[in-house]
């Protein structure tokens, strides 16, 4: 099967290619592993119809695992599933999963709590839902849908904050391909900022950089994905005027790009500070320049001032969270590499950055991280997704170091693309 999955991984632009004939499968590889007998007889093999299982008792704290994954036709032909949400619950007798697939989108990128149910962003299709559960049974709402006429429709990731300073939550959606960031107050009121043909965008971050009392956003836009060379993107910013988002530049990288960053106060004076993981300069597959995580600062004047936290030898780390982990009452960041392992990066009174390896035994092209207090002793868990090792993970710290625990099974030919918590 794994011809197939490195076939996926070059897959040049696209991050879950959409179902059939467009799935870049290595033709040559693909002919080598083909059986001898003809599979004209085999009987054809139906698509998996999508589950969605009965939240049964609780509700009971847990996780919201949003994924892709792949089924295998008659022909050994890998093929996208419905898009698949896991909903891990920390039940009194252990750690149960209830799945909710939807067979309208190929991807869930993220779900995140909301109001009274879980919200998802899918991708091919590119749909903003409203799931709730009632006895036994799910529904959902479809807020928005969206096809910009490129060759992808992708909801990428969403965050809710108040961006216009109304008093009211916003969602500010990064979309596939045609560069749209949209700030969604209902359904009839969706604002698409500055669209772009062939652009994607990869993240959203909301916080105040400049300590005004009002909410900036982030957003990463990037030329197309490529698995040839390391496509060039920036950092942008988006200020509430009381009239528009005004756009500025925050960081423009040539040879490089961001698709994680994280908006927080680390150093606890007020002000947020945008962290920024620049993916590796690459020359085929060869890495000219690691994953640096850089953070920036505006000075008095609103020039962002970037420094580097930490370097990772890998071509990529798609997760950066922040939280106490080791209780000692400051702020650290947890860096997830594809390949380079799972980091603990703190930062000490003179502003001077160092890090360790929690483990080099965790990894996945995403490599999802999320930080909870999912037990309720006051203790921060990490919570891991390692889709290479195909397992769902919980680290916590004690006695100086980060004690690991197996919570469940990722299946394989899974892509775990977020994690949060919340109540189910
Ligand atoms: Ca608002
Ligand atoms: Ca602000
Ligand atoms: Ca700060
Ligand atoms: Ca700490």
């Amino acid at each position: 099967m794994i011809f197939w999955l490195f076939g996926l991984m070059g897959c040049g632009e696209a991050e879950v290619p959409p179902p059939t004939k467009e799935i870049p499968i290595d033709t040559e590889k693909t002919k080598k592993e083909e059986p001898k007998e003809s599979k004209k007889d085999l009987p054809p093999i139906d698509p998996p119809t999508p589950m969605q299982e009965p939240l049964v008792g609780g509700p009971y704290p847990g996780l919201l695992l949003t994924q892709a994954w792949f089924w295998t036709d008659q022909n050994g032909k890998a093929n996208p599933g419905p898009a698949r949400l896991e909903i891990w619950r920390k039940e009194p007798q252990g750690w149960k999963k209830t799945r909710l697939e939807d067979g309208e989108s190929n991807v869930f990128h993220k779900a995140i709590p909301y109001e009274n149910g879980i919200l998802t962003i899918g991708a091919e299709k590119a749909m903003l839902k409203k799931w709730t559960h009632d006895q036994g049974k799910w529904s959902a709402e479809l807020l928005w849908e969206k096809s910009w006429g490129g060759r992808f429709n992708r909801l990428r990731d969403i965050e809710v904050g108040d961006v216009d300073g109304d008093g009211k939550e916003e969602l500010v959606i990064a979309t596939h391909d045609h560069g749209v960031i949209a700030v969604f107050d209902d359904p009839k009121n969706i604002t698409e900022l500055d669209p772009k043909a062939d652009t994607f965008i990869h993240e959203i971050e909301i916080g105040d950089v400049d300590g005004d009392g009002k909410k900036e956003f982030f957003a990463t836009p990037s030329a197309r994905n490529s698995a040839k060379h390391s496509q060039g993107g920036s950092v942008v910013m988006y200020r509430w005027n009381g009239k528009s988002y005004e756009r500025s530049v925050v960081v423009a990288m040539d040879k490089t790009h961001a698709k994680e960053i994280l908006v927080t106060d680390i150093d606890k004076d007020g002000r947020d500070e945008l962290y920024v993981v620049k993916e590796a300069v690459k020359i085929g597959n060869a890495i000219i320049t690691p994953v640096q995580i850089v953070r920036y600062t505006p000075d008095k004047d609103g020039v962002f001032i970037g420094t580097v936290v930490h370097t990772i030898q890998d071509a990529q780390t798609r997760f950066l969270i922040s939280g106490d982990w080791n209780g000692d009452g400051s702020l650290d960041l947890i860096a997830a590499s594809m390949k380079a392992g799972l980091w603990f990066i703190e930062r000490d009174a003179e502003d001077k950055w160092s890090a360790s390896l929690i483990d080099a035994d965790s990894s996945g092209f995403e490599h999802s991280a999320y930080g909870a207090d999912i037990d309720g002793d006051g203790v921060l868990e990490l919570y891991v997704a390692a889709d290479d090792q195909k397992s769902l993970n919980s680290y916590v710290f004690r006695d100086g170091s980060f004690h690991k625990e197996k919570i469940g099974e990722i299946p394989a030919n899974t892509f775990t693309w977020n994690i949060v918590s919340g109540s189910f």
